[in-house]
């Protein structure tokens, strides 16, 4: 008995100093953002600062950059933080790359090619690694893009490679999709009809000074018009860059921004938003019954339900009712421990 209570002491302590994190972040404190995104990344903690936060998000423009690993996508970001800044708009970014919690190369290069605006205090940059691709990843991304909107910015980029699923997660978070494709990408034009390009909403042919640029644009104009049906009222612009150049950089910028204007005239903004409310939602309920899975592992419960399976006193599916049913009553129990906490 004692030791429950000692427990139920230590749990409720990460809560009160998260609260109180929370209450910093959104006095605009970029430490406790930064410290508040690590404890997401982790995931140690930092569920109980977002419950907090979460009222405060929801105005931020939030922009996907995504494309092929080197295409560009760091440098150009880089390029659009300038013309944003210009604009005086305070600026998030996000580096997502699964592969960086194994390699730890690309988060350098990504610091490295954003540090232009490592000075600027209203520009916060911020690389993501953890240690899963899918759930793990987006739930993380989400986490720490809430955060930077309950720090009061404006525009949010979260730059993340191309690589299927974790790639569509990213991409159901953003409000607009920057597509980066490089010349002498073009025979995966066909492979990506199907996906990512669907969710492009602009893409940059980027590195056009080099050959093939141009054809690779008619190519995608091409693909993008047969698409417009799906895309309503707005046709994706294919855009030729050169971010070591900063060449072609203020016409993307402008296009994010006049992309935006569209999303809250034609009131898709709504619709994106209830998409990523549902997506968010759904993780969040899945990582209910993931975690609640785990715990089953501690208890005798489980090794119970195995061994009635070996005497042959039970079968799969009337076990695992039972421990669905054990899972439910943790699940009603967890529930009725955060009333009493608020
Ligand atoms: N020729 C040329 N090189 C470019 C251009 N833009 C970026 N690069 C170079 O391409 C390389 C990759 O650039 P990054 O900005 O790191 O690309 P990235 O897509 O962020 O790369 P990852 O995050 O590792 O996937 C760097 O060496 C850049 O200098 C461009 O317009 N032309
Ligand atoms: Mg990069």
């Amino acid at each position: 008995m004692q030791t429950a209570c000692l427990s139920d002491i230590l749990q409720e302590m990460p809560a009160r100093s998260e609260k109180g994190l929370a209450a910093r972040v959104l006095a605009g404190d970029v430490k406790a953002a930064a410290r508040l995104i690590s404890l997401i990344e982790d995931e140690t903690a930092g569920a109980d600062a977002l419950k907090y936060l979460y009222p405060h998000t929801g105005r931020a423009h939030v922009v996907g950059v995504t494309g092929p690993p080197g295409a560009g996508k760091s440098t150009l970001t880089d390029a659009l933080i300038g013309h944003f800044r210009q604009k005086d708009m305070d600026i998030g970014v996000i580096a997502i790359d699964p592969t960086s919690a194994l390699t730890g190369g690309a988060v350098l290069g990504d610091r490295v090619r954003m540090q232009r605006h490592s000075a600027d205090s209203r520009v916060f940059i911020r690389s993501l690694a953890t240690r899963g691709w899918g759930g793990g990843l987006a739930r993380a991304a989400i986490g720490a893009v809430h955060v930077l909107e309950a720090l009061g910015k404006a525009v949010i980029m979260v730059e993340t490679v191309g690589s299927g699923q974790v790639e569509i997660d990213i991409v159901r978070v953003a409000d607009t999709t920057v597509l980066v494709l490089t010349p002498g990408s073009g025979d995966e034009i066909q492979q990506m009809k199907a996906g990512i390009l669907e969710a492009a909403d602009i893409v940059a042919v980027n590195k056009a000074d080099k050959d093939g640029a141009e054809q690779l644009r008619a190519d995608l104009e091409a693909v993008l018009a047969t698409n417009e049906a799906t895309t309503g009222g707005w046709t994706p612009p294919v855009l030729l860059t050169e971010a070591i150049n900063n060449k072609g950089t203020a016409v993307l910028a402008g296009a994010i921004i006049k992309h935006h204007e569209y999303l809250v005239a034609s009131g898709e903004i709504s619709r994106r938003r209830h998409r990523r409310a549902k997506a968010e939602l759904l993780e969040a309920i899945t990582g209910f019954f993931r975690d609640a899975v785990s715990r089953l592992d501690e208890g005798d419960l489980l090794e119970r339900l195995v061994a009635d399976l070996l005497a042959g006193r039970s079968d799969p599916g009337t076990a695992a009712r039972e421990a669905a049913g054990r899972l439910a009553a943790d699940l009603s129990n967890a529930k009725d421990r955060d009333k009493d906490g608020l």
